[in-house]
This record gives structure tokens, C-alpha cells and sequence, in this order.
């Protein structure tokens, strides 16, 4: 017993500190709020994988459409457009934020209002294996807008 008491412990350690998934780990995932009959908005979160990955498509039950997004400064003018996925280089955060890359939820079939929980599932590839990962995504106030996000989606 003396022996085999730490043994599981270690053992049942282990498994708890197992990552799931694609090793990707996804923290401060949020949308911004919407008025009612905005029909679009925008989830932010930062990603890390552990491996090389990419984020190739994003799903949420709010959304009709939802397309990976990012914002590019051209001639001196912010412009966003949909890219078919995100790389994710191995233990390199990666930040979905405003004015950059977001999750772009289009088609919306409810307002986004301030505190609500919305699920968002991410669909990982990594070594040509994919995995999805549901994400909970807090509604955060409307006010932050920029007028890049405003002239989206219209
Ligand atoms: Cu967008």
C-alpha cells in the first residue's frame, strides 16, 4: 500500500492534467453585445495550441453564418474579409481581437445582450485530425464598437 497510494495518485494526476482535445486552450472568449436587429457581430478570444493546428471553421446556434475574419489595413483603410482558416503555430498565442482576426457571427437570430452566455464551437485541425472544441462565449456591452465593426455586415 505504502507504494501503490502514491502510484495512483500520481496516475490519477496525470490523467486530470491530460489536455483534451487538440491541446488548444481558449481563454477570455467574448462577443460584443448587439442592438436589436443588428444582424451581425463579433467573438474575440485567444488561442494557444500546443501543436501546430489551425482553426478551420467556427459554428454557434446564434448565427446563421459564421466565418473566421480577419482585418487588414490597406491603403490606409481597415478592411475585413473572411479567410478559410487560422494557423495556429505550436505555443504561439493567438489573438482574435477587435481590429483583427474574430470570429464574425453573421445571420444573427437573437440580440446580443450583456452578460448572456453564448456557446461557440471551434472545429480544430492539427495532423490532419479534427476536433471541435465548445467554447462559452460572455456577451460584453456594445459600447467598445469601432466604426469598422459598425459598417460590417450592412
Ligand atoms: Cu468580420
Amino acid at each position: 500500500m505504502r507504494l501503490i497510494r502514491p502510484l495512483v495518485a500520481a496516475a490519477l494526476g496525470l490523467l486530470l492534467t491530460l489536455p483534451v482535445a487538440a491541446q488548444v486552450t481558449v481563454t477570455d472568449a467574448w462577443i460584443r453585445g448587439t442592438v436589436p436587429q443588428q444582424m451581425a457581430t463579433g467573438a474575440f478570444m485567444q488561442l494557444k495550441s500546443a501543436r501546430n493546428a489551425k482553426l478551420i471553421e467556427a459554428r454557434s446556434p446564434v448565427a446563421g453564418v459564421v466565418e473566421i475574419h480577419e482585418m487588414k489595413l490597406e491603403n490606409n483603410v481597415m478592411r475585413m474579409r473572411a479567410i478559410p482558416e487560422l494557423e495556429l503555430p505550436a505555443g504561439r498565442p493567438v489573438d482574435l481581437k477587435p481590429g483583427g482576426y474574430h470570429v464574425m457571427l453573421m445571420d444573427l437570430k437573437q440580440q446580443m445582450k450583456e452578460g448572456e452566455v453564448v456557446p461557440v464551437t471551434l472545429v480544430i485541425e492539427s495532423a490532419g485530425k479534427r476536433e471541435t472544441i465548445e467554447v462559452k462565449a460572455t456577451v460584453r456591452a456594445a459600447t467598445a464598437r469601432s466604426d469598422s465593426m459598425k459598417k460590417h455586415g450592412q
